[in-house]
């Protein structure tokens, strides 16, 4: 019976300690690597990559919801959207952002910048670093869209701080007629089109105006039509695609369907099933298939308009943002919680990364956990044979001493340790094959 009652307490304590150690190593990783969490990519003709990122160590604090208001500090460096070149050097920045979801440069060389916490489409001149254009939602009197949307809706009653999660923008030229900026509010769970060239000649101080909005779809809570989407895309036919991810499915929206600022517009194709969280959809091969970014499940992949997937790419994803399709055919990742911006080249049924920004420091940390979880294991097997072997105490606390002082180097080794180092171990996992 005694024996018993300490092998509970015994294994109950292995348990309790294994989790505390993995809490503290993730938060440590984190915090001590604090890598990028990459968001939007673009690349520029220049061969240069735009890329948006907030550190990880704010993530983790807004997930937690311990960020829920402006009079929070934001701490310097904590987001901004940079250009790197394809050696990595930054050749320009701007981090008046918080937690920045897209950026992309428009014709006339300025930047446009979902600026999602502080719920503004912003366009940047990379010059000078000022702004020159800014479409803000509670700007907009709403209720001049739609006449339900009055002073009692959400449209109408802004909160100071990620009120919209302002987290897409996309730019698209009608001809002659107008320029056009495709913007998506994801706590409105809809996608609005704002005549830019009709804001521009306005001027500043008449900006947000909502007869400039010209189509949009969905309504707030009303989720048979969005739930927090992400990343519309105009799709070269004028039809336009969004990953609708709290419903798990991608939607295809006949854009002439309806009236334009009505809320309901007609799917004429959608993907569900299998899907966990998907953020982007981009059109391919001549919009005969799609290139899906499906978030939860860690994985890129394409599915043609039949349905059928043809093509994966799982490596080194942990929760991947966004994807470019670029023009030699590679495609562009913004790989979010691993940190890191890839360029991979499509290879069989898989493909070959063949650029890459960034630390990948919480996939450094899976590895940690894997080889610690391991190491636990191990120890609680030895642990179990001392005794019932009916050895003495002080021998089947060696291998714990020992376990536990590895950890704590292994811990070292892998917060402290280089990008290099990092990136040389992961490499060598995906050459074994064992990468996960
Ligand atoms: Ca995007
Ligand atoms: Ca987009
Ligand atoms: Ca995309």
């Amino acid at each position: 019976m005694r024996k018993k009652i300490k092998l509970v307490f015994i294994l109950g304590g292995i348990m309790v300690g294994m989790l505390f150690t993995t809490v503290i190593a993730l938060q440590l990783a984190l915090e001590v690597t604090d890598n990028l969490h990459v968001m939007g990519v673009t690349r520029l003709d220049n061969g240069n990559t735009l890329l948006c990122y907030s550190k990880t160590s704010f993530i983790a604090k807004y997930q937690k919801g311990l960020i829920e208001n402006r009079s929070q500090p934001i701490l310097l460096g904590e987001h901004a959207v940079i250009e790197v070149t394809p050696q990595g050097q930054i050749v320009w920045s701007f981090s008046d952002v918080v937690f920045p979801h897209e950026a992309i440069k428009i014709p006339n060389g300025n930047i446009w910048i979902a600026d999602t916490i502080n719920d503004r489409m912003i366009e940047v001149n990379p010059q000078t670093n000022q702004i020159e254009w800014e479409w803000n939602p509670h700007d907009v009197n709403w209720t001049e869209i739609n006449p339900e949307w009055d002073e009692n809706s959400w449209y109408m009653n802004p909160t100071p701080w990620d009120w919209s999660h302002l987290n897409d923008v996309d730019y698209k030229k009608y001809n002659s007629s107008f320029e056009a900026c495709l913007i998506s509010l994801r706590n409105f769970d809809t996608i609005v089109e704002i005549n830019y060239t009709a804001e521009i000649a306005a001027g500043q101080g008449n900006w947000g105006n909502a007869s400039n909005i010209v189509w949009l779809y969905g309504e707030r809570d009303n989720y048979t039509l969005l739930n927090h989407q992400h990343n519309p895309d105009y799709l070269d036919s004028g039809n336009i695609v969004v990953s609708d991810s709290e419903n798990a499915r991608l939607l295809e929206l006949d854009y002439s369907s309806g009236t334009p600022l009505s809320p309901y517009k007609q799917i004429v194709w959608s993907y569900s099933g299998g899907l966990r969280w998907p953020r982007d959809i981009n059109e391919v091969d001549g919009g005969q298939a799609f290139i899906v970014t499906d978030s939860l499940n860690g994985r890129i992949f394409k599915v043609t308009r039949a349905k059928q997937i043809i093509w994966q790419f799982t490596y080194d994803l942990i929760s991947p943002y966004e994807t470019k399709i670029l023009d030699n055919g590679n495609i562009l990742i913004g790989n979010a919680f691993n940190g890191m911006a890839m360029e991979i080249t499509p290879f069989g049924a898989s493909a070959i990364v063949t650029w890459s920004y960034g630390i990948p420091a919480a996939k450094a940390m899976q590895y940690y956990i894997y080889s610690y979880l391991i190491g636990c294991c191990v120890g609680i097997i030895v642990i179990l044979k001392l005794l019932f072997e009916k050895k003495f105490l002080s021998y089947w606390m060696i291998p714990s001493i020992v376990g536990i002082i590895l950890c704590v180097l292994l811990m070292c080794f892998y917060t402290v340790t280089t990008s290099a180092t990092i990136i040389f171990f992961r490499d060598l996992t995906h050459a074994l094959g064992i990468d996960v």
